[in-house]
């Protein structure tokens, strides 16, 4: 179920750059002529051997450098901040907005489950949607992420995947609020979420978790025929487009900023069933997709259709992975790679070895071209123990996590093209994280301009940190300064959060234009204004349409009789922002929330015979507590 954001100002269309050119002759790929690249040794001598572990390096002042003293980092009492961020809840199922650098946690944005404040899951429209994904009670967000255009944040959605559920859900950032879930067919565990650059063709969903396939009961025990896929999904429908299935399992991914090609990092190469067997072998793989080729083989009809989606066979024996423009290219790294990311330039994707020290880096252009997709690999520096995932600053920097050092490395990334593999030399510094980080972002690290302030290390345990309460931990989402190049990384805020973010985005504050009102035209139901209030009744049906503003609803009383099925359409005809109610209904579960010129419907039946106070809920005005009117449910003859 969909509720696309119709605002046509803002154009939908993809041109990605490399749909027409499928001939291995014109594969120069168009990023390096459409973005300027950056200058990764503007700062000069930034290269690793003179680089140290210091702290400060004192080498990489650039002009891009901005001593700390000189940004602001405190968000005084009635200003704003600079960015939102949009972190993953976890298996709370929900986004939290965040405002940057005050850390202050600005909203919750509940998508795979109920959540009383709003009313999701309340209503008939937020029910039947989160009905429609599955019927699930709960989701894992892992990864949100916000749609671009031209390699841009252009506001319109957020995406962020259910790894519980095998789920995509899509959230309106005119109104933030979830507007679409798509429970993913043949995916069971949907880990990796990203969008398709540079205009957001596609929306990824990375099957984690391999099984059979189809998952109907008849191939259970035999793990070599189990297998996983990913889900390009078209973010104006919702739609599952195709999906290419694959070897090993897969874990996260991230998209090339020229429309080609999709990198996911997996393990299991050995498929496996149990830990032990699945870390065996010394090698996995990050696996490339060249979206325009496997585009072409839907074309062609080289798939199979299962549960009603075209599934091209992308595994290494595949015919399609055959000749040369092969569909996935499968790169041999170090065991069990983690995060992978692509550089803001697009040159290079990054995949952190977990399990192993290093990195290795991608060199995107020459995957295009060589033969063997080895031979991409152009750098693997020794990070450090544990590395996760990693953010860019736009300096040529990069950021990556060290679970089990806790802490954060800052690199050079040409350096570490340059120097052997294994080397420390591309090094520039370490700063302690409390404790144990998992992703770390920074300020619009996803996109082709990175702001290259602030960077979030987002740690999965805090310890000692913050005030004891209880035997479970608030995590520790820390904020870093790497403006400065100079002085180095600064830790400059704790903030402690509830389990567990894993990923997020930072977007300028600019670049989104929440709405202040509800406008009746984005929405199906039916506005009702003041003179619009009515009670109809049909066949044991009774629809009643009312209004709410202060200090009232349209009826003071409605009677109904037991057994009635009640529909509800309730609009809060409030024009003045910030102006909310609500209708709550003891024991009948009823609970909609209004925002300004917002209506909802809820549909409920009165079982029991008796009287029942209809109130607001959201403390509206001095008259508040007066707001309410009766629901009288007669008994049944
Ligand atoms: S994963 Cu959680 S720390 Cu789901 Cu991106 Cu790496
Ligand atoms: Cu309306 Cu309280």
């Amino acid at each position: 179920m969909t509720r696309p954001n119709d605002s046509d100002d803002r154009s939908t269309e993809t041109n990605s750059p490399t749909e027409s050119t499928l001939d291995a002759d014109s594969e120069r790929d168009p990023l390096f002529d459409r973005i300027p690249r950056r200058d990764f040794m503007k700062a000069g001598a930034a290269t690793g051997a003179m680089a140290s572990m210091a702290g400060c390096t004192g080498l990489l002042g650039g002009d891009d450098s901005v001593a700390l003293e000189d940004v602001k980092t405190d968000v005084k009492p009635g200003e704003h901040d600079d960015y939102y961020a949009f972190l993953s809840g976890g298996h709370t199922g929900e986004i939290r907005v965040y405002g940057l650098p005050s850390m202050r946690q600005l909203m919750r944005i509940p998508v795979f489950g109920r959540e009383s404040a709003r009313g999701y899951g309340y209503d008939d429209r937020t029910s039947e949607m989160l009905e429609d994904a599955g019927g699930y009670s709960w989701g894992d967000t892992h990864h949100p992420r916000v749609s671009q255009t031209d390699n841009d944040y252009d506001g319109r959605w957020a995406f962020v995947n259910d790894k519980a559920n095998g789920r995509m859900a899509r959230i309106n950032l005119k109104y933030f609020e979830t507007d679409a879930i798509v429970d993913i067919p043949n995916q069971q565990g949907t880990h990796g979420a990203c969008c398709l650059l540079p205009d957001t063709k596609y929306v990824f969903g990375v099957g984690e978790f391999r099984v059979p396939m189809p998952n109907d009961g008849q191939d259970l025990t035999d793990p070599e025929n189990y297998t996983s896929v990913i889900a390009a999904i078209n973010p104006e429908t919702m739609n599952v487009e195709w999906e290419v299935l694959v070897d090993g399992n897969m874990d996260n991914g991230d998209g090339g900023k020229e429309g080609r090609w999709f990198f996911t990092t997996g393990y299991n190469s050995e498929h496996a069933t149990t830990e032990s067997e699945m870390s065996s072998s010394d090698t996995d793989w990050v696996k490339a997709f060249d979206v325009p080729a496997i585009e072409e083989a839907v074309e062609a009809g080289e798939y199979d259709e299962m549960n009603g989606v075209p599934v091209v066979d992308g595994t290494r024996d595949s015919a399609l992975n055959e000749g040369d423009r092969p569909i996935v290219r499968y790169i041999d790294v170090s065991k069990s790679p983690h995060g992978v990311s692509v550089t803001p330039d697009g040159q290079y994707a990054i995949a952190s070895g977990k399990l192993d020290p290093t990195a290795t880096v991608i060199d995107i252009e020459t995957l295009a071209e060589a033969d063997d997709p080895n031979e991409s690999i152009v750098g693997r520096p020794r990070l450090g123990m544990g590395p996760l995932h990693t953010a860019y600053d736009g300096r040529g920097h990069a950021y990556t996590t060290l679970f089990i050092d806790s802490q954060v490395v800052k690199w050079d990334i040409e350096a570490a093209v340059e120097a052997s593999e294994e080397s420390t030399d591309p090094v520039i510094e370490k700063i302690d994280v409390h404790y144990n980080p998992g992703h770390l972002i920074a300020a619009e690290s996803y996109t082709t301009d990175p702001q290259g302030d602030w960077l979030i290390s987002l740690n999965k345990l805090s310890k000692d940190r913050f005030l004891p309460v209880g035997p479970m931990h608030p995590e520790n989402d820390q904020l870093i300064y790497i403006g400065d190049d100079e002085e180095g990384m600064s830790l400059v805020k704790d903030t402690p959060s509830y389990a567990e973010p894993h990923d997020a985005s930072i977007v300028s504050a600019e670049k989104l234009d929440p709405a202040k009102v509800y406008d009746p035209e984005d929405y199906d139901e039916e506005f009702v204004g003041h003179e619009d209030i009515d009670i109809s009744r049909e066949d044991g049906r009774v629809h009643v349409k009312m209004y709410s503003t202060r200090n009232e609803f349209g009826f003071e009383e409605v009677t109904v009789t037991e057994g009635d099925e009640v529909t509800m359409t309730v609009t809060n005809i409030e024009q003045t922002p910030d102006i909310l109610h609500s209708i709550a209904i003891p024991e009948h579960d009823i609970n909609m929330k209004l925002a300004p010129q917002e209506t909802r419907e809820v549909t409920f039946t009165a079982d029991e015979p008796g009287v029942y106070w209809m109130y607001c809920a959201f403390f509206c005005s001095a008259l508040h507590l007066e707001m309410r009117s009766r629901l009288i449910v007669e008994p049944a003859e």
